[in-house]
């Protein structure tokens, strides 16, 4: 199902494309399918050029494509795995606007040509930990969340980072059944998402995102769980007060506000200690910060991570 014409997408480093079939074969040699790989249908994706690699990337070996676009959260396409796969096909991500305001000196609003070409791409491939004690390995495509943060020139009163997803009842019909609020919503504080391991991607295995991974762009946190990686974003506000999330705001007692990855300190209703790589059969032992300690830990010095999870 092709839900963008080639004529739709204009951003300067995107070229039309009608190769997936090769990239199917590419990917088909070159990494052996997991048990997840299914027959998916054609992806609207579109092919990114020009995109240079990260030092920031592990070398373990990715996940699957396919098990990285048919296993998803994104609640607002349904609770299931495989529900976003199924059911985003035909979300509309062109045209696309973003504000980006609040406590900034320069405010904005981006197009999807203005986001495509805010900063050089870059392909970062980071461990993605979700909080049910599951991870992969992905190859995202995108640039440092503070790249456009300087853009706008947070004052003096910006402390927080406030992001909202796009929603629309209409094309996201399954929303109603997810037992959470929408506008889906998160947040950082300012020195997190200044961290240039915070990326806001806009692709991965070399091409668009696809719409069940947060098309047109999303948020990647890749030291703290998952929720916190916002998909699809419509909003971005520099605040003052420290701003609600939306799992903090249904189960606060389960899901704070900084949700690093941590193994020490369990889910009210399972351990955080181990993790399944999807495609593995023998758990790993999750990593503090997921691995990414060296780079964020400083950013935590003197908090008591157990009340602040
Ligand atoms: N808008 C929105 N963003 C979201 C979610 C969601 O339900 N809605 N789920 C989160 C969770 S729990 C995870 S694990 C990641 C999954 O991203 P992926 O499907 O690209 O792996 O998206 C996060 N971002
Ligand atoms: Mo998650």
């Amino acid at each position: 199902m092709v839900t963008r014409k080639p004529s739709d997408l204009r951003y300067s480093q995107v070229t039309p494309k009608q190769v997936y079939l090769n990239r199917r074969r590419f990917l088909a040699g070159s990494i052996a399918l997991g048990a997840l790989a299914g027959a998916s249908s054609a992806l609207a994706t579109t092919k990114l050029n020009g995109v240079k690699k990260s030092p920031f990337s592990t070398d373990e070996q990715a996940t699957p494509f396919d098990a990285i676009t048919h296993y998803n959260n994104f609640y607002e396409f349904g609770t299931d795995k495989e529900d976003p796969g199924r059911n985003a096909g035909k979300f509309v991500t062109s045209p696309w606007s973003v504000k980006v305001d609040g406590e900034v000196a320069k405010p904005l609003t981006l197009d999807l040509d203005a986001i495509f070409k805010l900063a050089p791409l870059e392909e970062r491939i980071y461990r993605h930990r979700c909080v049910e004690a599951w991870s992969m390995v992905i190859p995202w495509i995108g640039f440092p969340l503070n790249a456009l943060l300087k853009k706008v020139e947070p004052t003096s009163k910006a402390k927080y980072v406030a992001f909202e997803s796009y929603f629309d009842r209409k094309q996201m019909p399954q929303g109603v059944w997810a037992g959470i609020p929408f506008p889906y919503v998160e947040g950082l504080r300012l020195d997190e998402a200044m961290n240039p391991l915070a990326l806001l991607a806009v692709g991965l295995y070399g091409e668009t995102l696809p719409n069940q991974n947060g098309a047109p762009f999303r948020l990647v946190v890749p030291w703290k769980y998952g929720f916190k990686s916002i998909k699809s974003i419509a909003r971005i506000r520099l605040v003052e007060k420290q701003p609600p999330t939306t799992w903090n705001l249904s189960a606060p007692q389960e899901y704070g506000f900084y949700s690093n990855v941590n193994p020490e300190v369990d889910h009210p209703r399972w351990s955080q200690a181990k993790e399944r790589r999807i495609g593995e059969f023998a758990k790993r032992l999750t990593v503090k910060f997921n691995g990414y300690g060296s780079e964020v830990a400083s950013l935590y010095s003197g908090m008591d991570l157990r009340k602040n999870y």
